[in-house]
């Protein structure tokens, strides 16, 4: 692990725009590009994700590791193996030219013998990211804990039947809020690994949810003790690991959250995949989150649509992201939040260069959904059809049924006085559905 692992990349990617043959360079992403006032680099707040992209091996249930990664070799040292890793990382970040990056504990850092070693680990860790970040000014989007991979977790963690397995998880939760701290972290992700069931048969469904909340509240509780000011965000996911996961999607989420009492504390990270795998299109968990001011952060990828999985392919459909991103921007941008990769290379994309042809094809698909958004949002037209759809509600009528001063009696009277005769309108779906296009095509003009 000496020397460079991407050599033949020189770095940053430069912009070569539409017309550049080179395949180490941005056809539309360009930072400092003022994109409705403000900076491309600075809407997106792109991260890479450390686990899929230097921690996994390309291994899949039915073959073994296909990438060359030598600090996965169980044979090394794992402190000095997890040194080699963050070399390749912090070398592939600076050449990538994004400004964050998100991680495990676990991605980084081995488990020890004891706990106590597994934080002396974790520790080291830190101090070696700090270094990296301070000498190439990367930064932290967010830092999360691994409550999925070894197996005192195959029942849950918060969700376990066994109170020490919530309490081991709790350890390893204030360890890693700590460290994202430590490291300025902007947001602290849970996503709930395996809190859901396999069967009915062996499951108390209240109390687990009971004991979920529970570890929630101890989270949030801590955050505030330490100081830490970033975002907590929840990500949901409907399925797998286990056949049926309680954080579902957007609106089971925020159930759960107001029933428990939470929902000042947590915003939400919504992935791609995990909105398809529920049923539901992107758009729709990310315009719930935000109806409900829920939006955290995003985990940018795409699934595939002859599969029931979780994919986790690079994006690369600026029809499908462009809505998204539309809904975002019109609600006021990322406050902590950005677009984070977690995407996963195909298993025969086994070059390290694949690594970079990856993540180039989905910040450009993220820039150009950008780029279409904002013409959305300049040309103003969705926005004033949606209002005119809505005029009636903040004439005369409508507000006084909002505010409760029209009973049934008072509506049902005005109806039958023949006063109140409601006219079909039209839609409009088609309609704008070309007006998203045209500003898609258009953005192509650059
Ligand atoms: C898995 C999740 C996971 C979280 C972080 O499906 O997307 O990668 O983002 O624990
Ligand atoms: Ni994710
Ligand atoms: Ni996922």
């Amino acid at each position: 692990m000496e020397g460079q692992f991407f050599p033949d990349v020189p770095g940053p990617i430069p912009f070569g725009g539409l017309d550049s043959g080179d395949p180490f360079a941005f056809k539309v992403y360009q930072p400092d590009r003022l994109v409705l006032g403000k900076r491309m680099e600075d809407h997106l707040r792109i991260a890479v994700c450390l686990w899929h992209s230097f921690s996994w091996p390309g291994s899949d249930v039915f073959g073994s590791a296909t990438f060359d990664r030598p600090w996965l070799d169980p044979r090394l040292d794992p402190m000095l193996a997890a040194r080699g890793r963050l070399d390749a990382v912090f070398e592939f970040l600076s050449k990538l030219g994004v400004p964050f990056f998100c991680f495990h504990d676990r991605d980084v850092s081995p488990e020890g013998r004891t706990f106590a070693e597994t934080q002396a680990n974790l520790d080291a860790t830190v101090a070696a990211i700090e270094g990296h970040m301070a000498r190439t000014g990367l930064k932290l989007l967010w830092g999360t804990a691994n409550l999925f991979s070894h197996p005192r977790y195959a029942a849950g963690a918060a969700t376990n039947p066994d109170p020490e397995v919530f309490a081991f998880a709790a350890a390893q939760v204030k360890s890693m809020l700590e460290a994202t701290h430590r490291l300025g972290g902007q947001n602290y992700v849970l996503w709930g690994g395996r809190e859901g069931y396999e069967t009915l048969l062996n499951t108390d469904l209240a109390r687990e949810e009971a004991q979920l909340a529970r570890f929630l509240h101890l989270v949030a509780e801590h955050k505030h003790r330490i100081g830490f000011k970033g975002t907590l965000l929840i990500e949901p996911k409907p399925q797998e690991p286990t056949k049926h996961q309680y954080d579902y999607d957007v609106a089971t989420v925020l159930g759960f959250l107001q029933r428990n009492k939470l929902e000042g504390e947590y915003q939400l990270n919504l992935e791609v995949n995990h909105a398809t795998l529920a049923g539901h299109s992107f758009h729709h968990e990310v315009a719930l989150a935000l109806a409900h001011g829920m939006l955290g952060s995003i985990d940018a990828n795409r699934g595939d649509v002859q599969n029931g999985w979780d994919t986790d392919q690079f994006p690369n459909s600026v029809d499908e992201l462009s809505l998204a991103v539309y809904e975002i921007m019109r609600a006021g941008g990322f406050t902590t939040g950005g677009f984070n990769f977690d995407t996963k290379l195909r298993r025969q994309s086994m070059d390290h260069d694949d690594l970079f042809h990856a993540h180039i094809g989905g910040i450009d698909t993220l820039a150009q959904s950008l780029l279409a958004a904002a013409g959305m949002i300049e040309s103003g037209e969705l926005e004033r059809l949606r209002a005119e759809r809505y005029a009636g509600w903040t004439g005369a009528l409508g507000r006084s049924i909002l505010s409760g001063d029209a009973l049934l009696e008072v509506l049902a009277g005005r109806v039958l006085a023949g006063e109140i005769d409601p006219k079909p309108v039209s839609g409009r779906q088609e309609r704008l559905e070309n007006v998203v296009n045209q500003q898609i095509w258009a953005s192509n003009r650059g």
